[in-house]
């Protein structure tokens, strides 16, 4: 179902662009790398009115999950994307990704600054995000992406610990040479848990063989096993495999996920507003999944409490039948930028109600993670 009502329009004055660091509880180890701090780029715009609207850019310090990285985000928003933006002045948040649409790629970088006019224009409304796309769930069940540990019992151990937060489906991540033994470890210490694992692109349709043996745990799913762009491979892995395969990194926009979907590259969708270019490129391939009964789940960057909001927003939206990756606040940061980081609770995590993203920015905290800033005008 499309945004039934649009968003007024925001008139912006100015564009404020942060590079945060945020010290994560522990290291979140993935086939691509370890992680020990967050970095990520909040967004601020502010409007002729007064009024602030917030977004982040969900990008990583180096390009490893996709191309877009830090850097490489901040020169293209400072540089094109905030500038045509303001060059714009007045504009709803349903004509920001028309504006950008000239700038190829860097959909993350986009899909913050839209947030951030969302934030805006929807507050001014007086409107929730989560009414805003028609959301129906007033509270959203919640999994937890478990990183790669030392070896299976610490990852047993790991994921003891989520369980008994109340969290009501584990996602491990694996990667060549840490994937059977692992899967079986948890799966044997807990045998009836709704779980999946992540190999996000470690490996090549050669590796057949390995993953066909993943499909002894009962898995809901196996996350991209192949690279972004191995669509045909995806599709004659799944021939090979029970386990259904759930593609990430290769679902960059609702063309993607209809092109991946008709190859039968996969036959449930991680819908990731950043990495599709924004929340409403995400609500387009909710609907369209939705009327192609394929089942989708939010997944998550390490959203801070900004992100995090808006992810429980697009995952109370109806289509979303597979819990997604928004974990609690406290999953990744012992100290978040929002007033009231959202929390888990009875293994579920609440929808926020308040106009727009429904969060206060904590000034204090965000100040003190700040490392670089950047002020664009009119
Ligand atoms: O592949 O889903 C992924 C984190 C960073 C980059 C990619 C991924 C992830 C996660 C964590 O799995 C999801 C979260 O809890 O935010
Ligand atoms: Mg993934």
């Amino acid at each position: 179902m499309p945004i039934a009502t649009p968003a007024a329009s925001a008139s912006l004055d100015e564009i404020e662009l942060r590079v945060l660091q945020i010290p994560l509880v522990s290291p979140f180890t993935t086939s691509f790398g370890t992680e020990t701090v967050r970095e990520v780029i909040v967004v601020r715009v502010r409007t002729a009115d007064g009024g602030d609207g917030w977004g982040e850019i969900v990008t990583q310090q180096a390009p490893l999950y996709s191309s877009e990285y830090t850097q490489g985000a901040w020169d293209v928003a400072t540089r094109w994307l905030g500038p045509a933006l303001l060059e714009r002045g007045t504009l709803a948040p349903e004509d920001v990704a028309r504006v950008l649409e000239p700038f190829v790629g860097h959909r993350m970088a986009k899909a913050g600054l839209e947030l951030a006019v969302l934030d805006a224009a929807l507050r001014s409304d007086g409107r929730s995000l989560a009414s805003y796309l028609g959301a129906t769930a007033k509270t959203i069940p919640s999994g937890v992406s478990v990183g790669i540990q030392a070896d299976p019992a610490a990852l047993v151990e790991t994921v003891q610990g989520y369980l008994a937060e109340g969290y009501v489906r584990i996602k491990i991540k694996i990667r060549p040479g840490r994937d059977l033994a692992d899967t079986a470890a948890v799966r044997s210490a807990f045998p009836g848990i709704p779980l999946q694992v992540d190999a996000n692109s470690a490996y090549t349709l050669a590796d057949a063989d390995t993953l066909a043996q993943l499909d002894r745990f009962d898995l809901l799913l196996i996350e991209q096993p192949l690279q972004e762009d191995d669509i045909v491979d995806h599709a004659a892995l799944a021939q090979r495999l029970r386990t259904p395969i759930c593609l990430d990194e290769s679902i960059t926009s609702a063309k993607a996920a209809r092109d991946a979907l008709a190859l039968g590259a996969t036959t449930v969708i991680n819908i990731k507003a950043g990495r599709v270019g924004g929340y409403l490129e995400a609500v387009r391939i909710h609907d369209l999944c939705r009327d192609a009964g394929i089942p989708v789940w939010c997944g998550g960057m390490l959203e801070t409490g900004i992100g995090r909001a808006a992810n429980a927003a697009l995952a109370a939206m109806p289509g979303f039948t597979l819990p997604g990756d928004v974990s609690a606040s406290d999953r990744f940061y012992a100290r978040d930028i929002v007033a009231s980081p959202v929390v888990l609770e009875d293994g579920h995590v609440r929808v926020p109600t308040g106009p727009g993203l429904g969060v206060e920015i904590d000034a204090e905290a965000l100040e003190s993670f700040t490392v670089a800033r950047a002020t664009l005008r009119r």
